[in-house]
């Protein structure tokens, strides 16, 4: 690769070695690219991307403390860095070996004083992109727009009740669109961090989220206008930054799209780290979004649930990827999206090396839970058990409710007929144990 500098210098490619021992963290001991499971390979089952703001822009600074991970990309003015950053991350990408990366137009280049000149910053900074993009295979998954870090954005960008500020946002996401067509991105993600509200006492909701939908309807105007053929996606969060955000959960955002009739022009990427904070379990949302037909990515992270803030951990848990992947094959795959690491290494995880043991970590964990989902899938134990549990709508008054052809008389007639139901066992704990045997 013709980059200036090697950044991340003694890392080679990653190997997949799969008799490697615990020690061994640099190596994948699961994730096989090439590898074919239920005719489709490991790389496309999975689509791992990369994600710009968390690894190549993030300083480890919180609310108490101040950086503590010092890059060394982060060198010279600002355009300097983003350049020298933008290399680095594809070095990374590709020592790695994933094929794709996602970013806010916001962390790919600095955003000028005027939307002019941060446009002018993003032109140069994607002109790199492409040219890196063309060196190494490596494609966006998705692109989003910033909208909420800037502080013309503190009451909202498309809910901000001053329309100066939504058409500064407007202005934004053109510009957005134009970029993602330019790179070729295959999906457009809105993350809604700041449309909601902190008082109800100065909102007014209804207007609000009219606004909203007239913004998506104006987005949806332009992509087609410009002929981006990517998938749009919203990506719920129930707080924070705002106390309460309208893209609450899966089923806020589907009825939301539903009822201003946007529901053709979107998909949902899930967070699970979102999902428990919605004080769902970690694979609700994406259970609930799959079974709508609006699965369209995950920004695959973790929470912990006994904290009540975002806390974007890699995921590592072989129990919750076996979850993901299984309703991912039953919907047979998450293409044109895919499994978006939006992760960070601690503060406190320091090395540079840490970004690479992080992201091989959660990549093997979702291979491994890859494989563990085709098994159970392959067996078929459980998805049988199951289907033999809903076997009475397969015929007579079952049949009829499963077709939307019964009336409550029928209901009544087939109760006097048939009297009492008969008390069946759930039989949780059995799925429960059935499903740890294929962990
Ligand atoms: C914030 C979050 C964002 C979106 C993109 O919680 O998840 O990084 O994924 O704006
Ligand atoms: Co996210």
């Amino acid at each position: 690769m013709a980059t200036e500098k090697e950044y991340f210098k003694g890392i080679s490619k990653i190997p997949y070695l799969p008799s490697a021992g615990p020690h061994d963290v640099m190596c994948f001991k699961q994730y096989n690219a090439e590898e074919v499971l239920l005719g489709r390979k490991m790389e496309d089952w999975l689509r791992f991307s990369v994600c710009y703001w968390h690894s190549f822009c993030g300083t480890g600074a919180d609310p108490f403390g101040s950086q503590t991970l010092h890059r060394p990309w982060n060198q010279g003015t600002p355009m300097e860095s983003a350049r020298n950053r933008l290399n680095a991350a594809f070095e990374f990408f590709t020592k790695l070996g994933v094929k794709y990366y996602t970013f806010h137009d916001r962390d790919m280049a600095p955003e000028g004083a005027t939307l002019e000149e941060s446009n002018r910053n993003l032109d140069q900074l994607t002109d790199l992109a492409l040219q890196l993009q063309a060196q190494t295979g490596v494609q966006v998954l998705w692109v989003t727009c910033n909208l909420f870090a800037h502080p013309r954005y503190m009451n909202g960008a498309a809910t901000n009740p001053d329309s100066h500020v939504v058409a500064y946002a407007g202005a934004q996401v053109k510009k957005g669109l134009d970029i993602a067509k330019k790179l070729g991105a295959e999906n457009f993600v809105f993350w809604g961090g700041r449309e909601g509200f902190y008082s109800i006492l100065n909102t007014d909701v209804a207007a609000e989220l009219k606004h909203m939908a007239n913004f998506f309807k104006m987005a949806v105007r332009y992509k087609e206008k410009i002929g981006l053929k990517c998938q749009f996606l919203i990506e719920p969060k129930p707080k924070e930054p705002c106390k309460h955000q309208y893209d609450y959960d899966a089923m806020s955002v589907i009825g939301f799209l539903k009822h201003y009739g946007l529901d053709d022009h979107f998909k949902l990427n899930i967070e699970p780290n979102h999902t428990t904070l919605a004080g769902h379990s970690y694979e609700h949302d994406i259970i609930m979004a799959s079974a709508f037909g609006m699965l369209g990515s995950v920004d695959s992270n973790t929470g912990s649930p006994d904290l009540g803030w975002d806390t974007d951990q890699f995921p590592m848990d072989t129990k919750s990827t076996t979850l993901v992947m299984k309703a991912v094959i039953e919907q047979g795959g998450l293409q044109p999206g895919g499994l978006n690491f939006d992760a960070k290494v601690r503060r406190e995880s320091t090395d540079l090396e840490d970004l690479f043991i992080a992201h091989i970590g959660a990549m093997d964990a979702f291979a491994r839970g890859l494989r563990n989902a085709v098994r159970l899938i392959e067996e078929g134990l459980l998805p049988g058990m199951v289907k033999e549990r809903y076997s009475s709508f397969n015929q007579g008054i079952g049949l009829k409710v499963e077709e939307g052809s019964a009336t409550l008389e029928d209901m009544e007639a087939f109760i006097k007929q048939n009297g009492e139901p008969k008390v069946a066992s759930g039989k949780q704990e059995k799925y429960e144990s059935i499903f740890n045997h294929y962990i």
